[in-house]
């Protein structure tokens, strides 16, 4: 998925509006471990040749047991695009479902990093909803081994993600689920500093 939206959210707010608002809502950060949310579906922060590995993907694997790893195999030979992302069931997991995401690698945030990460969120939106999904959790994809800069992690997803779920009243809440207090710190003052935005356009 390539198409280009406003990540930043400075550069959306001409398009706030109550939907917008509620939006925000129904998205919410908290410290955690998202192999142990009892959502829906959680998002897992996959490779794009979907081979498994370590950070919170190695978590997922082992939470979750063999069997999603033979769906994934089965289901998709090819991987998944970066920017995209592919559904599994969640096996031993609370989770019912699994979504795939394959966020970007940094490379210096002049290759689209931005663009990519915005779009991993919204395939993982409209995935969740294509299943009837209505409660999910992401871990801060792409913040790990794939070295984006935190807070501009935190900017772009919270950004798509409350822009997406403007126009998914489906989805009733997206709990980003952050594996250290620092991580915590900087989403949580991401939100907060993007609400301020969104009430003040
Ligand atoms: N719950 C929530 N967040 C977690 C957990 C957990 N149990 N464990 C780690 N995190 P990363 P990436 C956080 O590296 O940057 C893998 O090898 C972690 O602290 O897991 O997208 C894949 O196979 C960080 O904030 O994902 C890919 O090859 C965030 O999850 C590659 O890493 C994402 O870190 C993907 O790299």
């Amino acid at each position: 998925m390539s198409e280009s939206r406003p990540e930043h959210p400075k550069r959306f707010v001409s398009e706030s509006d109550s939907n917008l608002r509620r939006a925000l809502a129904r998205l919410s950060c908290e410290r955690g471990d998202i192999t142990g949310v009892d959502v829906d579906a959680i998002g897992n922060a996959a490779n794009a040749e979907l081979a498994g590995g370590g950070g919170v993907d190695g978590a997922i694997h082992r939470a979750a047991g063999p069997g999603m790893m033979r769906e994934l195999t089965e289901r998709y030979p090819r991987g998944c695009s970066t920017g995209e992302c592919v559904i599994t069931a969640g096996y031993d997991l609370p989770a019912r479902f699994v979504l795939h995401c394959v966020g970007p690698i940094w490379r210096g945030g002049d290759h689209g990093e931005s663009a990519q990460l915005a779009s991993t969120y919204r395939s993982a939106l409209a995935l969740a909803e294509s299943v009837g999904a209505t409660t999910l959790a992401f871990p801060a994809i792409s913040a790990g081994i794939y070295g984006y800069p935190h807070r501009p992690s935190a900017d772009v997803a919270l950004s798509a993600l409350a822009l997406d779920l403007a126009s998914r009243p489906s989805i009733e809440s997206v709990r980003m689920i952050l594996f250290s207090e620092e991580l915590h710190r900087i989403y949580s003052t991401a939100l907060a500093e993007l609400a301020r935005t969104i009430s003040a356009s």
